[in-house]
């Protein structure tokens, strides 16, 4: 399983409030590269697929209508122990508890609209990049 790969999304409520800029530019800046991106949005059902595993979760349903709700931006980034390095760049789930300067710090506006997304394993950074992205889409 590779160790310096990623996923992320910048999620609708980022895109539309104009700051697709602001954190591809903090993620550049952290020594991510990107290895494949797209403009592009989600079905309810593809939603629901990508948050599968919280299906029996009680904010759920209010997460996949988020999701769904307009544009996103996926990408694929690369860096030594991508994994970790990104969930530290962008913080906890909750803006509120996210450390000053984190993406989710700067950017979010509630734990639901919380501006990213950061796969949370090796193994699940490849299945959400596969989700999104095939070979010829990557570099
Ligand atoms: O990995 P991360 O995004 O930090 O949090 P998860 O626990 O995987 O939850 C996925 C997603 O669900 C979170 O980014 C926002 C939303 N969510 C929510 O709306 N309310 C919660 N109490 C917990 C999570
Ligand atoms: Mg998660």
């Amino acid at each position: 399983m590779e160790s310096n790969k990623t996923f992320t999304m910048i999620k609708p409520d980022a895109v539309a409030n104009g700051h697709i800029g602001g954190i591809l530019d903090q993620i550049i800046k952290a020594g991510f590269s990107i290895k494949a991106m797209k403009l592009t949005s989600l079905s309810a059902e593809k939603a629901g697929e990508f948050y599968a595993v919280h299906k029996e979760r009680p904010f759920y349903g209010d997460l996949v209508k988020f999701m769904s709700s307009g544009p996103i931006v996926a990408a694929i980034l690369e860096k030594d122990n991508a994994v970790e390095e990104f969930r530290k760049l962008i913080g906890a789930t909750d803006p509120k508890k996210a450390e000053e300067g984190t993406i989710r710090n700067r950017f979010a506006e509630s734990i639901e609209a919380n501006a990213v997304h950061g796969s949370d394993s090796d193994e699940n950074a490849a299945i959400e990049g596969s989700f999104f992205f095939s070979a010829f889409e990557r570099v």
